[in-house]
């Protein structure tokens, strides 16, 4: 984020007094950390500030919000805060339809919209786009702005834009893991956040339903392309019967790009309303947004997604059949 852009969110910022903040459903790591350090710096400067989202966030990221409960949407209640609002950011959030009904009562209302992001976005859909691709996270934007800002980093802060931080780097590990990562990473404990915490509460404090899914579909991977695509599929069936839920999938894409090998991993979730959810990821020499694409999906170079309608195994079968085509 350049020094223009900046003083253009200062602005917003001095000229408005009412602010709502939002994400993405099934909010993550990025997502909710940069809120709640936005959330935060607003608050600090006497900003009438709510964070309003569409779902509840996971349990291990409630530690965030623990004296700022975040406010789950629901319309007939919140309508009307959202028409008083002057400003509303969206943060991280890639696809306007991400908001579901919430996105719906924002566009009706007179109120500005701010989106703050390092999503490609297929069509801008904010009153101003701050989209920067090449951040690592949201988290990095919003350290941009509040330091070019000359705020005060308190802890709440710097363990908000840390967590962000983390979690979309997958602690460090992604190929978005940039030197300026490490420097931002470096500031926010130097002032105090707690990484070891946010590190425990990110990957060392799951449920165990969410291990037995776990377990349940590592054992199902299978291999294709001579060892290069690794997929996996999770079944309703699969999450009624290890008593887990949609949001213990969360990362679990991740888990085949362990293998050697392997260059792209592919889950398949079968949804409740008769879609496939589809996660593609990539270890970052063959650029997989593409074939998201073909699926009506989107995202970054290595790491996409796409909703289909269908049964699982046809798409399983019709992605894979067009993932082969990759390596040829
Ligand atoms: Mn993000």
């Amino acid at each position: 984020m350049q020094k223009t852009h900046i003083e253009q969110i200062a602005q917003i910022i001095e000229q408005n007094q009412r602010f709502v903040l939002t994400t993405h459903a099934n909010p993550d790591g990025d997502g909710i950390g940069s809120e709640m350090a936005l959330f935060h710096y607003l608050r600090n400067k006497g900003k009438d500030v709510t964070v309003l989202n569409v779902d509840r966030s996971p349990e291990n990221l409630q530690f965030l919000e623990k004296d700022y409960p975040i406010t789950i949407f629901q319309k007939p209640v919140h309508s009307q805060l959202i028409e008083q609002a002057d400003i509303i950011f969206v943060l991280d959030i890639s696809d306007w339809k991400r908001l579901r009904e919430l996105g719906e009562v924002i566009l009706e209302t007179a109120a500005e919209t701010v989106c703050i992001d390092h999503h490609i976005l297929e069509e801008p859909f904010a009153n101003k786009d701050y989209i920067f691709a090449s951040a690592s996270s949201t988290g990095e934007l919003i350290y941009d702005l509040l330091s070019g800002l000359g705020a005060d980093l308190n802890i709440e802060i710097c363990e908000a834009i840390l967590t962000a931080v983390i979690a979309d780097t997958g602690c460090f590990r992604f190929s978005n893991t940039s030197p300026k990562v490490f420097q931002i990473a470096a500031e926010m404990q130097a002032r105090g956040a707690d990484r070891v915490m946010i590190y425990q509460q990110l990957y060392e404090s799951q449920g165990l339903p969410r291990i037995r899914l776990l377990a349940r579909v590592l054992n199902n991977l299978r291999l294709d392309c001579n060892g290069k695509i690794a997929w996996m599929e999770i079944s309703q069936k699969m999450l009624k019967q290890t008593g887990s839920s949609i949001k213990d999938t969360e990362g679990l894409s991740d888990f085949p790009r362990r293998i050697q090998g392997v260059e792209i991993a592919l889950l398949f979730m079968e949804l409740p309303d008769g879609k496939v959810k589809i996660s593609f990821r990539s270890k970052g020499r063959i650029v997989i947004n593409k074939l998201a694409a073909k699926f009506m999906g989107g995202g970054h170079a290595f790491a996409a997604g796409a909703a289909v309608d269908g049964a699982l195994a046809d798409v399983r079968d019709d992605v894979l059949f067009h993932a082969r085509y990759l390596f040829e």
